[in-house]
């Protein structure tokens, strides 16, 4: 079992993710979004309990649903609702409505595609570093669904990663659908572990909706990446308890599915009370701080300027941005 402190850094971690997942949810229905809305809902233990494995210095490659991860490596709600908003101070400068954020310095890859576009970026900066002697103990993240797994662009960096037995995490959430495709159409083998070893991968397996056995499993993934034990993957089951997007209602997913798997939220909390990690009134605490800080947030991104197509500059990186990139370390 994971020490007291980071099991309460994690539940902080899933709530403060869940609260900037509704208020974006809120906003998209208000039409204050452009664009689509991604949420995270129900993968909060899993993407959160990777995050806070991340250290200075790694390199992620987030995807769609991994609000949990991106604030614990650094992210905050102020960078979030100043990206959904489309302000000029976001990340994008106000370039991309939602998901499509990153920011290099720090090491966080802006995203090009949930797909598998974003594997071949982190062995990229990974390949470099160790050809400039700068990898040190430093890993790279690459978070990736059951549908995304099949992907092409995927395979080819699997394999590379692999030869070159890059210190890489492969986080992949099986959320039992892939938009309305269910993991049976995705996959014919018993889970997606049983891939690892074809790409040379170690394996992890873990349930997605219980905090603690995430974090048990990320902890081993990253420690042997980290100690040159060769590239990893973690596979969590669980189920997504949102749309593929908040214009989708998951009509598609049958009662007898919901019913199966819990929400993480609550479970972890019930968890961390009864074993007297966390009292009730904290966890009441946690979370109107949580929603607190969001709402600040919110105020002060909408209290900045909008992105001016006619007259900002489009790149978001200019050339001496670029030449000047400098990594935490
Ligand atoms: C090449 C390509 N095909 C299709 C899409 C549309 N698309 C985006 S996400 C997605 C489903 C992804 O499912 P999965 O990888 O399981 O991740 P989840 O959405 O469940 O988190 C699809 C079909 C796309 N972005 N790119």
């Amino acid at each position: 079992m994971s020490d007291p402190e980071l099991r309460r850094r994690l539940y902080r971690v899933m709530v403060l993710a869940r609260a900037c997942d509704d208020r974006v949810a809120a906003l998209k229905a208000q039409g204050e979004i452009a664009g689509s809305a991604f949420l995270g809902r129900g993968q909060e233990a899993f993407s959160g309990a990777a995050g806070l494995c991340l250290r200075p210095g790694d390199v992620f490659a987030p995807a769609i649903r991994d609000q949990a991860a991106r604030l614990a490596f650094g992210e905050t709600p102020l960078d979030v609702m100043r990206v959904v908003l489309g302000r000029r101070t976001g990340w994008m400068r106000g370039r991309d409505g939602n998901i499509h954020r990153g920011d290099w310095s720090r090491g966080i890859l802006p995203f090009i595609s949930h797909l598998g576009a974003m594997a071949a970026p982190v062995a990229g900066v990974l390949l470099a570093r160790r050809l400039g002697g700068r990898l040190g103990d430093t890993v790279g993240a690459i978070a990736i669904g059951e549908g995304g797994m099949n992907t092409g662009a995927l395979h080819e960096a699997l394999v590379v990663i692999g030869v070159e037995r890059l210190p890489v995490v492969l986080l992949v959430a099986d959320n039992c659908y892939a938009y309305s495709t269910p993991r049976e159409r995705s996959y014919a083998c018993r889970d997606l572990a049983e891939r690892a070893a074809g790409y040379g991968f170690a394996a992890q397996r873990c349930d997605g909706t219980d905090a603690d056995d995430c974090l048990r499993a990320c902890q081993a993934a990253f420690a042997a990446a980290r100690r040159g034990s060769g590239p990893q993957m973690v596979v969590a089951d669980l189920l997504r308890l949102a749309g593929h997007g908040t214009h989708d209602d998951a009509s598609y997913v049958p009662a007898e599915l919901r019913s199966r798997y819990g929400d993480c939220l609550p479970l972890f909390e019930r968890t961390l009370i009864r074993e007297g990690v966390l009292s009730a009134e904290e966890a009441e605490r946690t979370r109107a701080q949580c929603r607190a800080e969001v709402e600040a947030a919110l105020q002060q991104a909408r209290s900045e300027p909008a992105a001016d197509a006619a007259t900002d500059e489009w790149r978001v990186y200019s050339e001496s941005d670029l030449l000047n990139l400098r990594w935490r370390r």
